[in-house]
């Protein structure tokens, strides 16, 4: 009989997700037009496209912005459902935020793009760090926190939640977050906690608000979820697990790979019933190293499909270049005198072209 794995006892299993590598990669969302998302995301806040892909089997698409590669940086991952142009965000979402040095100015050049300021540049109320807020076409609301440069200005996620020391302790025990700022502003009458791995200043963090009093909120159907990496799905799912035992919450999908992926993924709820996906760090890279290989192989591709249709209009006088890839025997002379001498030589660059263009690939990919 096999001998079942020995368990790892619960206080040891719950300092695993301190020990763990672990960030903030990237928050999912509906959005009704992805082109008109993209639009306002771009020439009002300065995000790049990082990728975009369709899944037309299951009928969405999708598009992810930032303002740095994937690799490092806290992303939005847009999703378009075909066909549904409008979403409820609820009111227990609150917003994302975007650190810049200059608010004012970037309120500016929102508006001068058409874009919609629900609240004009100044101190917080009750504080003094300059803020602003922006709604985006879909009603998701982007702070603007005025802040000196920084390596992440995608920095915050901010959800209201009915318990706050319970989240601070779920976040923490779950997830292995520390606990990086509290304020509580009485005459606002609401407290609120940074969440998060590191420096607030540096990188993305979770902003957990609580209303006075305030215990319920609605969920919607438009904010999705924040998706963090971790070493060990499996563990960090044991993990989550036990503390929803002792918290609250629960976990919607057991630890394993993406059927097609292969990418390994955990995804639970918190006390409030807002949604974590855990990734795997070792596939999720593989997965985006996996496009940078089919980008660099496309676009080279279409380098070499160029030339290819250039010589067959120019110089090769294209049937002869089919004969050399072998497909036909039929072409064997050119009209012209000099075809006997200048084709061969076309034919053996073209090839020399292609091999050269497979071996660039190849370089760039590895
Ligand atoms: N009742 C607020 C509490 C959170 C809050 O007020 N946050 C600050 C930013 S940290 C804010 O939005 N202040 C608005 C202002 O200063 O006008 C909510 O649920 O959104």
């Amino acid at each position: 009989m096999a001998e079942a794995a020995p368990a790892v006892p619960s206080n040891e299993l719950l300092e695993w997700p301190k020990k763990d590598k672990r960030r903030f990669l990237h928050v999912v969302y509906r959005v009704g037009d992805l082109d008109r998302t993209i639009k306002f995301y771009t020439e009002c806040f300065g995000m790049k496209v990082l990728r975009k892909r369709d899944i037309p089997e299951e009928k969405y698409s999708n598009a992810f912005l930032g303002f740095g590669p994937e690799e490092s940086n806290f992303v939005v991952e847009l999703t378009y459902n075909y066909g549904v142009d409008k979403y409820d965000i609820g009111t227990g979402f609150g917003h994302f935020a975007i650190a810049t040095p200059d608010v004012y100015k970037l309120v500016e050049d929102i508006k001068a793009k058409g874009g919609i300021i629900t609240r004009e540049p100044g101190p917080v109320k009750g504080g003094k760090t300059v803020i602003a807020f922006a709604k985006d076409p879909d009603g998701y609301l982007f702070e603007l926190i005025q802040r000196g440069p920084t390596p992440e200005p995608l920095c915050q996620v901010m959800l209201r939640v009915g318990d706050l020391d319970c989240s601070i302790k779920f976040y923490e025990k779950a997830l292995g977050m520390k606990l990086l700022k509290k304020t509580d502003r009485p005459e606002q009458k609401y407290t609120i906690a940074m969440m998060g791995y590191a420096d607030e200043y540096e990188t993305t963090v979770l902003e957990l608000t609580y209303n006075y009093g305030v215990t319920e909120y609605t969920k919607g159907n438009a904010y999705g979820q924040v998706a963090i990496s971790t070493d060990d799905v499996y563990k960090s799912a044991e993990v989550v697990n036990l503390v929803t035992q002792e918290l609250g919450g629960k976990i919607t999908r057991q630890p394993g790979p993406i059927p097609g992926l292969n990418t390994k993924i955990t995804a639970f709820l918190d006390p409030d019933g807002w949604k974590t996906v855990l990734v795997d760090n070792e596939d999720f890279l593989k997965e985006l190293e996996k496009l940078t290989v089919l980008g660099t192989f496309s676009s080279h591709t279409s380098i070499l499909s160029t030339w290819i249709w250039l010589s067959y209009g120019c110089n090769l006088r294209g049937r002869r270049w089919v004969k050399a890839c072998g497909s036909t025997r039929r072409c064997t002379c050119m009209a012209d005198p000099g075809s006997k001498l200048v084709a061969p030589l076309g034919d053996a660059f073209a090839w020399f072209w292609c091999y050269a263009e497979f071996v660039c690939t190849l370089l760039v990919s590895y």
